[in-house]
């Protein structure tokens, strides 16, 4: 049977106003099966359900008792902003009521939202940081204080929780804080007491999506606000937090990395919403800067440890890459608004390349352990401090950002797969389940990344007129075929779509077919760290060599022998079951060094000479990091 259309509007993190000006709308989409199916089960059946637990050992609860007047002791933990841990894991568990509550996930969400209402003062001021430790003094340093960061995540909380289960509760306490602040922040004239913003942006896409979900324009107004007054020096003119140059002039994206997403996102949802040009073209001309300069193969983005920040144009470094998982979600939400705002398929090319490497790579395959930082290479006899920055998996972070941020974009990911317009519907990412949108039931079946093949059936359309199919055709894609009804595509695709436009009825299929041959990736001239090196790529996923699959010697002395051809080997007996690339390499003759590594550049040294052959094993860059701990590198030089 046919499934029946449901009409219902998509409930995802990003609901566009009925005035916005997206060339698409998200359209609503199930994961049932496959790949992301797997990584979402890991997260519905362990990491959420240790959320509350690991919050309540971390003392963020305890901090929310505190504040409440509930609870006597000492404040928990580090940082002004560890509320934000209660607000993201509420913010996914909020998406996984919408799709099916696992164990007793209501009920702690009751529990916590509860305790959140509870600590708000009543004026709607919250934050248990200026609560208990700072006396209730409030907005003296915004530089540093998150407390508007922190609504921001409170306010997405809120909105995902009214959107996946339609109660008032959270949007309560959330509207009341975004009221307070409506009430204390605004431009010089406005009468209002503090014209200021915050050192870490959040509070401005979150406040578009509050007046998306509320309809009250003063939010919008007050994200425009905030957005444009960052870059005048409000905060001490520094990058870090945003504040060196307005967004609309700047051209190229700096400082912390997560503070410049997130900025970044709402500058699209404003464009979006407003049709406000000029921040369109400046979020259009940043996005461009950052794809070209500034992103590493795996997405990740950031390449200074010291201020979390972005670096110069080409400065990817590897070992000391810092590429943190927050930054890879984030990345994933603003590209996500500028695909919906254009309607080009470049942006998803770019949130599939994150999502399968720099973002997966934060989560162990178990969901139990963390990556904070997310490096391209990890040396022989690397020692490791451990803490948030190591290369280590970790149970939780003194900060931990980054693990309830993964929780909400996996519980999430079904808003990020497919948009319509009114002309059709958009295939952005490829997963076994079901695409819906005003037009169309569309199933979906594939085993994809680990084979090319996608197989789409129309379950329903309720229309006889013509509208137009369009699959995104994937940037790193050489070669591909579509198969629909009597007829075949192979290409060209300008734009990456290939559009298929007819009529269409139930019943109706259509095959797509991606070659997944592996390939070897060379890098712009200008990213010095990774010259006369290649690395491993097959459909989506960057491949890294890892210690635990080379015994008999380290990673530092391999080079890959790029004349020879690279096989494939599924392995289900491996981290869950994965497809090797098997390359050949060789294990180069390194002499003894004497008491010094170099010599004259025309020196026919011994490091140069041909060593053992060596059979190389590149498994999936998201799967590294789960045996033992070991070194790693994705790029592998050539000579
Ligand atoms: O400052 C709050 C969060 O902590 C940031 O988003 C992360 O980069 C980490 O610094
Ligand atoms: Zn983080």
């Amino acid at each position: 049977m046919p499934r029946t259309h449901s009409a219902l509007p998509p409930t995802g993190p990003v609901r566009l106003g009925p005035d916005a000006r997206a060339a698409l709308r998200p359209a609503t989409a199930g994961i049932t099966a496959g790949f992301w199916h797997t990584r979402r089960e890991v997260n519905t059946r362990t990491s959420l359900p240790q959320g509350p637990e690991l919050l309540e050992s971390a003392g963020n609860l305890h901090n929310l008792r505190l504040a409440a007047g509930t609870a006597e002791g000492e404040f928990q933990g580090a940082y002004p902003f560890v509320d934000t841990d209660v607000y993201k894991w509420l913010e996914a568990a909020s998406w996984q009521l919408a799709q099916e509550p696992a164990g007793d996930l209501r009920a702690h969400v009751d529990r916590l939202i509860a305790l959140v209402a509870e600590a708000q003062q009543p004026d709607g001021y919250l934050n248990t940081w200026f609560q208990v430790v700072k006396g209730g003094e409030r907005y003296q340093d915004l530089r540093w204080g998150h407390e508007l960061y922190c609504a921001g995540h409170l306010i997405q909380a809120a909105v995902a929780h009214h959107r996946a289960t339609g109660r008032p509760e959270l949007l309560d306490v959330a509207r009341k804080f975004a009221d307070h602040v409506d009430s204390v922040f605004g431009p010089p004239g406005s009468g209002k007491p503090i014209d200021g913003i915050d050192g870490h942006p959040e509070i401005e896409t979150a406040l578009v999506e509050l007046h998306r979900e509320t309809g009250e324009r003063r939010y919008l107004d007050l994200a425009a606000y905030f957005v444009d007054r960052h870059g005048h020096g409000l905060l001490g003119g520094e990058a870090y937090c945003q504040d060196r140059v307005p967004v609309r002039e700047a051209t190229n994206v700096e400082g912390h990395a997560v503070r410049q997403l997130y900025l970044l996102a709402a500058a699209a949802d404003l464009a979006t919403e407003t049709g406000d040009e000029e921040l369109r073209a400046a979020a259009e001309r940043l996005w461009h800067a950052m794809a070209t300069t500034k992103t590493h193969l795996t997405g990740g983005l950031g390449a200074h440890h010291s201020g979390e920040d972005f670096g110069d144009p080409y400065e990817l470094p590897n070992e000391r890459a810092y590429c943190e998982t927050c930054a890879a979600i984030a990345s994933v939400q603003w590209s996500w608004r500028m695909a919906l705002l254009t309607g080009e398929a470049r942006y998803s090319d770019l949130i599939e390349r994150t999502l399968y490497n720099g973002f997966l790579a934060g989560v162990s395959l178990d969901g139990e352990r963390w990556l904070y930082v997310n490096p391209l290479q990890i040396r022989d006899g690397h020692t490791d401090p451990g803490g948030d920055k190591s290369a280590r998996r970790t149970r939780w972070f003194r900060c931990a950002c980054c693990p309830p941020n993964v929780m909400r974009l996996l519980a999430s990911l079904e808003h990020y797969l497919a948009s319509s317009d009114d002309d059709g519907l958009q295939i952005h990412q490829y997963v076994t389940g079901r695409y819906e949108s005003d037009l169309a039931v569309i199933g979906a079946e594939t085993d994809y990344p680990w084979h090319g093949t996608i197989a789409l059936t129309v379950e329903d359309t309720p229309t006889d007129r013509p509208w137009t199919l369009s699959l995104r055709i994937p940037q790193w894609c050489r070669e591909f075929r579509v198969r629909c009804g009597e007829e075949t595509y192979d290409g060209p695709v300008a734009d990456g779509w290939l559009r298929l436009h007819r009529t269409w009825a139930p019943g109706d299929k259509v095959v797509l077919e991606l070659a997944l041959e592996p390939r070897l990736t060379t890098a712009d001239p200008r990213v010095d760290a990774v010259r006369g090196c290649v690395a491993i790529e097959r459909g989506p996923l960057v491949h890294c060599l890892e210690g635990a699959d080379h015994p008999g010697g380290g990673l530092d002395d391999i080079v890959i022998d790029t004349t020879r051809p690279l096989a494939v080997k599924h392995r289900p007996d491996l981290l869950g079951g994965v497809t090797t690339v098997v390359a050949a390499g060789r294990r180069r003759g390194v002499p003894d060094a004497g008491w010094w590594p170099y010599g004259p550049a025309d020196d026919a040294s011994p490091r140069r000479q041909d060593g053992e052959l060596v059979e190389l094993t590149a498994i999936p860059y998201y799967a590294w990091a789960n045996r033992e701990n070991g070194s790693m590198r994705v790029w592998l030089p050539t000579s």
